[in-house]
């Protein structure tokens, strides 16, 4: 059977958000069963001549830990100047293990890291922009010069940096799919309907890993 999509093509991207020790099965912020996704990542990424992975990457301290705000806990919900902040667990801390990619992880050909969430003050969901909308990481940049259009997203968690990647990457005029089972989710607090159904209103296209690996 013919694959239902052909990728291996100069104009398509794959985007692997953050698939790092502290987001899988006993790390800091672990995603439930965030490491299943990883054999099905392996097999995805050598069809695209385009990868780029993201890495979650924050100062100790960071504005996004709960341990910042005293009396506050992990997933409490405060208000900053850009806007509504959950608070998390201290995780991916720059140069700890937690930080590191998941030893699983095989992707000899990505072209590129971008790491995200080194600004104290302002935490980081997307691979594009970091949570103020406005300060850009250069990903759209470096896509567009390259001459990407169209790009696939995989990786953890589907409700926060998967779902904020997809939209800023439809905001960005990519067309837009996230491959639903290679990802997993947090599912804080109605998070997952909710990431699910802004990315359908902006337009981003699920799929299941079978339509790229043609056993669909
Ligand atoms: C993430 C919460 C905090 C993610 C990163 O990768 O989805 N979630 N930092
Ligand atoms: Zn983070």
């Amino acid at each position: 059977m013919p694959k239902a999509l052909n990728n291996d093509s100069p104009d398509h991207a794959l985007l692997v958000i953050d698939i790092q020790n502290d987001f899988t099965p006993g790390g800091a912020l672990e995603v439930p069963r965030g490491d299943e996704i990883i054999p099905l990542v392996n097999r995805l990424a050598p069809l695209f001549r385009n990868v780029v992975q993201a890495q979650d990457w924050h100062p100790a301290g960071h504005i996004s830990f709960a341990s910042s705000h005293p009396g506050k806990k992990p997933f409490d919900i405060i208000e900053l100047p850009y806007g509504p902040q959950v608070l998390w667990p201290d995780h991916c801390i720059q140069g700890s293990q937690g930080a590191e990619f998941h030893p699983a992880l095989d992707i000899p050909n990505t072209q590129l890291i971008v790491r995200k969430g080194g600004n104290p003050a302002v935490d980081s969901y997307s691979a594009f922009y970091e949570a103020d909308q406005q300060t850009t990481t250069g990903l759209a940049g470096y896509l567009r010069e390259k001459g990407v259009n169209t790009v696939y997203v995989v990786g953890l968690a589907l409700d926060f940096c998967v779902a904020w990647t997809a939209l800023h990457a439809r905001r960005e005029g990519f067309a837009t799919y996230v491959v639903l089972d290679a990802c997993r989710a947090i599912d804080s607090d109605g998070s997952l309907e909710q990431a699910l159904s802004d990315m359908q209103d902006a337009g981003v296209v699920f799929i299941q890993s079978g339509q790229l690996l043609g056993d669909a």
